[in-house]
């Protein structure tokens, strides 16, 4: 793929229009064919403004290597392609400005939030300047990928690699600007894949690599077979193996990367041990003794499972098959039916495996910490599942929820507040309206009101005997009945048609998907009780990171699907679909409409040599200097407003103070060197 070197002045191109700032006109159609246009050339990126929105090429395009990220260190955004311009604009605005910022990354399953954020990554770890020692940290941030994605990522039927946690990673830099250190905050891992899995779908990757890749010495030690088709847990999907995935090398992959960690084999045994016995685990089997208890089938795997987890097996077996019950005077055992054991089987598999996966973050976490204690600024990057309308499990749909909550972010940053801010400012508005997903993020959050209050309300209000997952439905229906975004059963016919009993559907931002109450199943208290406290966890730790996302500077890629197969094609039913919920128009609109960029006084008096009444000194109020630059340059005077800063309407106007910049800067050292010469 060749640079498109765009003039920054025209910024126009044979291929599209790198800012959608910059189209003529600014319907759908023209978006969507300007979008076209650039994918049939493999230009995936593309601005509104300082956004960046990103389309999926699934192909290896050659725009990524150590070549191309040189050329974008510090260079003005404008001046070449979109992809490295993002992170670099962002990385000298912390320098210069010395805050911290992050990155959303955001788009549905499948759209390249993952890869976008493994290309930023590297763009700091490799391009940033660096001394030696730090390179290290460089490369166990770097290793930290492939060893997450080998724990939590998957395949489901949207995406061979799909994350199912969610991460947040902040990368650290001292004030040279040298990437020094890092540290990641996981969310919610989706712990039910390990128990079971969809048609078409597999557990986490790492299972499969290990009975593939695993040396024949290490699966004896582990007492492992070298065949998926062996384990309950890695068949149910009945899609062991995928085309696109080389499970053998990532397994090499994998446990070179663990080495770079700082993973001594004492770990690495422990943790492949961890991983066996939940395979072990998986089948564990067992028959009934004729009154509907569950006994074991057979101590073998059992007796790995104990093994390999350093317990005791008669205690393992007591716990997977009777019930402590306490009484004031004494302990009595009661036997599970097969079902329950089953369960309970299934829930220590994703207990364990979910304890070990955030072992592995503290542990990255460890090594890759920065424990100097001068001031460090960060560039934080969020990369979390995405929503999907597939499922039906409680996992699901709290993936959902958080994708609602950072759109509802998205918007209060972007649509919003960049209104109020003109408003503030006392710049005349046309207010541009965009559908605000408040009322979505409210009816699931919201306090006494929302879903999750309902769910954490309804046990209290359980007698004994009606412990069914439709009373909550129920009370949900009561209470939200009237509520545009929820349908149930009594809603009107066409839409109840397509409800089965038990089920409820929300109409999120970005579709439609229902949900099968089934998952609470309060019959099934320890199922309950965990999703209760998941629930409330989760509602926190997703406030906890608005917050911090709050505080620092924005920056946004939004990265669309391009088709639903996977291959190099353009659907375009589906990108105006995305288009459409992720608000670009809107924000085009806003962009357009408004003033795209906008700097402090202070900072646009940098260009002083371009005026000889500021050049080479400036005494006045900066405000007068900008002024007196501005009409200088001949902005005219719609082009510009004058608020707290300078607001610019159009880039154009500031690529040509930009550009004029450059070139005086040029001849300035120019003729230094030239009267150097004659001294
Ligand atoms: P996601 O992170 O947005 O989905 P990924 O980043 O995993 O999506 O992308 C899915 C697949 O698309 C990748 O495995 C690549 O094959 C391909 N792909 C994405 N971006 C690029 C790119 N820039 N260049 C080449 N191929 C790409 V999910 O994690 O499912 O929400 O939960
Ligand atoms: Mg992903």
């Amino acid at each position: 793929v060749q640079l498109d070197m765009e003039g920054a002045l025209t910024a126009r191109d044979r291929v599209g229009i790198q800012d959608f700032v910059l189209l003529d006109e600014t319907t759908e159609a023209a978006v969507i064919s300007n979008l076209k246009k650039r994918f049939s050339k493999d230009l995936i990126y593309t601005y509104i403004g300082t956004l960046l929105v990103s389309i999926n090429p699934y192909k290896e395009l050659d725009i990524y290597n150590k070549k191309q990220m040189d050329i974008y260190m510090g260079v003005n955004f404008f001046e070449l392609p979109p992809h490295y311009a993002l992170a670099d604009n962002a990385y000298h605005t912390m320098l210069t400005e010395f805050n911290n910022h992050f990155i959303l990354i955001s788009g549905e399953s499948g759209a390249g939030k993952t890869e976008a954020s493994k290309k930023i990554l590297q763009y700091y770890a490799v391009s940033c300047p660096s001394t030696t020692l730090l390179n290290t940290v460089r490369d166990k941030m770097l290793m930290s990928n492939p060893v997450l994605e080998a724990f939590g990522n998957a395949k489901t039927l949207k995406n061979d690699n799909s994350s199912r946690f969610g991460k947040y990673m902040d990368i650290q830099f001292d004030s040279q600007g040298d990437a020094v250190g890092g540290h990641i905050l996981n969310y919610l891992l989706e712990k039910s894949r390990v128990a079971h899995q969809n048609h078409g779908e597999r557990n986490f990757h790492i299972f499969y690599q290990l009975v593939e890749g695993g040396s024949d010495k290490l699966l004896q030690q582990l007492g492992l077979e070298r065949d998926c088709q062996h384990y309950n847990y890695l068949t149910q999907g009945e899609c062991a193996i995928v085309s696109s995935i080389n499970d053998k090398n990532d397994w090499k992959s994998v446990k070179n990367a663990l080495q770079v960690i700082n993973f001594d084999e004492e770990n690495t045994s422990h943790l492949f041990g961890v991983v066996a016995s939940v395979l072990h685990l998986g089948n564990v089997r067992f028959d009934t003794d004729g009154k509907g208890h569950a006994l074991l089938n057979d101590k073998t795997e059992l007796n790995w499972v104990a093994n390999l987890l350093g317990v005791d097996a008669n205690k393992l077996l007591e716990g997977l098959t009777f019930r402590k019950i306490e009484t004031k005077s004494e302990q009595v055992l009661s036997p599970f039916t097969i079902d329950h054991a089953i369960y309970v089987r299934d829930a220590m598999a994703k207990a364990i495996y979910g304890q070990t996966f955030t072992w592995l973050v503290n542990r990255i976490n460890e090594t890759i910490e920065n424990k100097d204690s001068s001031r460090k600024t960060v560039i934080g990057l969020l990369d979390i599942y995405g929503f999907e309308v597939f499922y039906v499990n409680f996992e699901q749909f709290c993936i959902n929820y958080c994708n609602e909550k950072l759109q509802q972010l998205f918007i209060q940053l972007t649509l919003k507040a960049e209104q109020e801010e003109y408003e503030a400012e006392g710049i005349e508005w046309e207010p541009v309206q965009f559908f605000n997903n408040k009322i979505i993020c409210d009816l699931v959050e919201e306090k006494h009101r929302g879903i999750i209050s309902i769910l954490l309300q309804d046990e209290e209000c359980l007698r004994p005997g009606d412990a069914t997952d439709l009373t909550f439905l129920e009370r949900l229906e009561e209470k939200m009945g009237n509520h545009p975004h929820f349908v149930h059963k009594l809603a009107d016919k066409m839409i109840r048609k397509t409800l089965e009993r038990g089920d409820f559907r929300l109409l999120h931002y970005a579709g439609e998907v229902t949900y099968c109450v089934v998952f609470l199943d309060k019959n099934n208290d320890l199922l309950y009780r965990n999703i209760k406290d998941v629930a409330t966890q989760f509602k926190s730790s997703l406030l906890k990171l608005t917050e911090m996302l709050m505080a620092k500077e924005a920056w946004y890629i939004r990265c669309l699907k391009s088709n639903e197969s996977k291959q190099q094609h353009f659907d375009e039913a589906l990108i105006r679909h995305q288009v459409k919920y992720l608000g670009l128009m809107e924000h085009l609109r806003v962009r357009r409409a408004g003033f795209a960029y906008r700097r402090k006084y202070e900072d646009f008096l940098k260009y002083k040599p371009l005026c000889p009444a500021t050049w080479p000194h400036w005494r006045g109020l900066p405000a007068d200097g900008v002024e007196l630059l501005a009409q200088h340059l001949g902005y005219l005077p719609d082009e510009y407003k004058m608020g707290t800063k300078i607001f610019i309407r159009h880039p154009r106007t500031l690529y040509a103070t930009e550009d004029a910049y450059e070139k005086c800067k040029h001849e300035l050292t120019r003729l230094q060197a030239k009267y150097k010469g004659y001294k």
